[in-house]
């Protein structure tokens, strides 16, 4: 049985998803959830993901939510050992990566996508951005990002000299920030984070799903 994915082409958590499949060629159906009548809310849906949030797997029967969960699986059950997330037997190198992993979370996804829920998303239910909290969200990124940039300076990738799912996390909520003319990623005002972000935002897996939100 072809694994299933069950969500929305365009949004964020999705595109996690989806970004790590094509990594590594899996076949999988996208099974659509109209969230405009609220399927993602059904009975159905809660009884496999309970917070009514997109997206989910079923993987022969294996039902698996939370974006950043479903990539490690699919990592460790479709990938290479050691691509993407390090051979779990090197115990230092696997430390760096949940280290790496858990930056993303705490110092890059909970401001951008506070951004893109300001910038993009309220304007679909014809809501205003709060200004004043846009203004904390972007000063506050541009301080995690001295420190992104002092990481790439030692470097390549977040967690090492090979690219991670810790990087490719970054994908989906990093390239709203340019569609929300926020140009923090590309201006070269942090050189080591513009060299880094053009590097992974121009995998072929990215290329391939991303769609604009
Ligand atoms: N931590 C979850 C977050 C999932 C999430 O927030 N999904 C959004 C779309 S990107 C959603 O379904 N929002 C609708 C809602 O929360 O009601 C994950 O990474 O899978």
């Amino acid at each position: 049985m072809v694994l299933t994915l069950h969500g929305v082409a365009t949004s964020t958590c999705t595109k996690r998803v989806r970004t790590v499949l094509e990594e590594f060629n899996v076949p999988y159906e996208l099974v659509h959830i109209d969230a405009s009548k609220r399927e993602h809310k059904s009975p159905a849906f809660l009884a496999v993901q309970p917070f009514g949030q997109v997206p989910y797997i079923n993987d022969d029967g294996f039902k698996l939510y939370e974006s950043r969960a479903i990539a490690r699986y699919l990592v460790l059950k479709y990938g290479d050992v050691g691509a993407l997330i390090p051979d779990p037997a090197d115990l230092q190198k696997t430390a760096l990566f949940e280290q790496a992993a858990s930056v993303e979370t705490s110092n890059f996804d909970v401001y951008a996508s506070g951004l893109a829920m300001e910038n993009i998303f309220k304007k679909t239910w014809g809501a205003e951005p709060d200004l004043a909290l846009v203004t904390r969200l972007k000063t506050t990124l541009e301080g995690k990002l001295d420190a992104y940039n002092a990481i790439l300076g030692t470097t390549k990738y977040l967690a090492g000299d090979e690219v991670t799912l810790a990087d490719l996390f970054h994908l989906p909520y990093g390239s709203l920030l340019e569609q929300q003319g926020i140009d923090f990623l590309v201006s070269g005002r942090w050189p080591n984070v513009t060299r880094w972000w053009k590097d992974i935002s121009s995998r072929a897996s990215w290329k391939k799903i991303d769609v604009p939100a």
